[in-house]
């Protein structure tokens, strides 16, 4: 009840976010604008209504901990964490700038909140597992959150740790496919078709939602529903280039940077 009548305050923090990834992406020259849209209410929702962590405290052994595997959205992670003051807006202006504070990709060295690096597709729910079942040995709460791509989980190494996540029945922790259906250069059932996607996981022991992945309640409500002592793992359907109509659903935005004259018509549609 209280996500939903908090709604109307995630949806204006996802298009301010939105506008700060298209400023990003223009200024940079930089690719992923798509992927990045895609993701950003299942982010938004994590960062100010699920996670419990603190921009002071990021030593806390008790946090919990988002981990996004699909790093090459990037800029969206960063604009969240700005919003949530872990480190100055100013940063944004230095994405993927020479000398600059915020990379293409994430490397946990660069600014405060970025819980590990990653580029390279298909690590995430490993290391994901260790953390988790390291917090199980040590009896701490928190809770461990992996972003990932649908197209990453073409990567064998993601099968692996779905393996091993129920095996070790870890009930801490989450993982959240952003379902686009797009990855670099094709539709990702071309590329390697992955349905019936919910019985895959099912079949290697997860508890499985299957949600829009663009509306905060059904986040919520997945992300909030009672543990069965297994890993959870949502599969959120949502749109690559969500938010700007001529980058919907679109192959070539996986790549293409908006120059001055699609800047200006996504700021018109975004604000
Ligand atoms: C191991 C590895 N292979 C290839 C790449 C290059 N690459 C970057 S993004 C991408 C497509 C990923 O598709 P998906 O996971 O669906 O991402 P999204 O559509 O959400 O952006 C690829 C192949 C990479 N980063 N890592």
């Amino acid at each position: 009840m209280e996500g939903k009548l908090q709604q109307p305050m995630l949806e204006d923090i996802c298009k301010s976010i939105r506008i700060d990834v298209l400023k990003m992406m223009h200024k940079s020259f930089s690719s992923h604008i798509g992927g990045c849209y895609s993701v950003i209410e299942i982010l938004v929702t994590l960062y100010f209504k699920i996670l419990n962590v603190d921009p002071k405290n990021l030593n806390d052994n008790e946090r919990d901990i988002l981990l996004l595997s699909k790093a090459h959205s990037s800029a969206a992670l960063y604009a969240i964490l700005a919003e949530k003051q872990f480190f100055p807006k100013e940063y944004l202006d230095t994405y993927y700038q020479d000398d600059g504070k915020l990379p293409g990709h994430l490397n946990k060295k660069t600014a405060p909140g970025i819980e590990f690096s990653f580029g390279s597709l298909g690590h995430g729910l490993s290391v994901g597992c260790g953390m988790a079942l390291g917090n199980k040995r040590m009896n701490n709460t928190g809770r461990i959150f992996v972003v990932l791509g649908d197209g990453e989980c073409n990567e064998g190494s993601v099968w692996e740790a779905a393996m091993f996540a129920s095996h070790h029945k870890l009930s801490n922790l989450t993982a959240i496919i952003d379902y686009n259906k797009i990855q670099s250069f094709g539709s990702t059932n071309e590329v390697i078709n992955q349905e019936p996607i919910s019985d895959k996981w099912k079949s290697f022991g997860w508890q499985v939602f299957e949600i829009d992945g663009h509306n905060h309640n059904e986040l919520l409500d997945a992300f909030n529903s009672p543990n069965e002592n297994l890993p959870k793992v949502i599969i959120a359907h949502t749109v690559k280039g969500k938010g700007v109509s001529f980058m919907e659903n679109s192959l070539d935005w996986h790549y293409k940077s908006p120059d001055d004259e699609q800047l200006n018509l996504a700021l018109k549609e975004l604000e």
